[in-house]
């Protein structure tokens, strides 16, 4: 059982290409910047890397590349947010400590597994 807890822990369960930028950070509102982001869903956490044209779904692994940031999904909230920004499919997600980031595809069918598979992690997490 703990076994299998910490293998799923790391787990890849999603990569791909978002626009991405950061609005607060511990509570403190930021300036958007938005850019193109390689995001992995592993475990419990979102990582992000920058140099998406370098990113392959493996380059997540340990030692493969240098993660740009990342978040712990547990506790966290994810929202629709098209009334945060002009772009279309946006949502935004929110850590514990008052991190909050937009994410944005301009593909419809991309987003909404995004948004799915984030909130199963997050309702995974709750449940644990
Ligand atoms: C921002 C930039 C962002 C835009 C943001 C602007 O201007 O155009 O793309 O967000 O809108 O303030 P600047 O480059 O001068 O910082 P969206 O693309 O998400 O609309 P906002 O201030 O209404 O959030």
């Amino acid at each position: 059982r703990v076994r299998l807890d910490s293998r799923r822990r790391q787990e890849l369960e999603k990569a791909g290409l978002l626009n991405k930028t950061k609005i607060a950070e511990g509570g403190r509102k930021l300036r958007k910047n938005w850019n193109p982001s390689w995001v992995v869903l592993v475990g419990n956490s979102l990582v992000f890397f920058k140099d998406p044209k370098a990113q392959t779904p493996s380059s997540w692994k340990p030692g493969n590349s240098r993660p740009e940031s990342s978040m712990d999904l547990r506790g966290a909230k994810l929202h629709w947010a098209n009334d945060l920004s002009s772009k279309k499919n946006v949502f935004r997600l929110r850590t514990v400590t008052g991190n909050e980031f937009l994410l944005q595809s301009e593909t419809d069918s991309v987003i909404r597994e995004w948004y799915s598979t984030i909130q199963s992690v997050i309702d995974r997490l709750d449940r644990d």
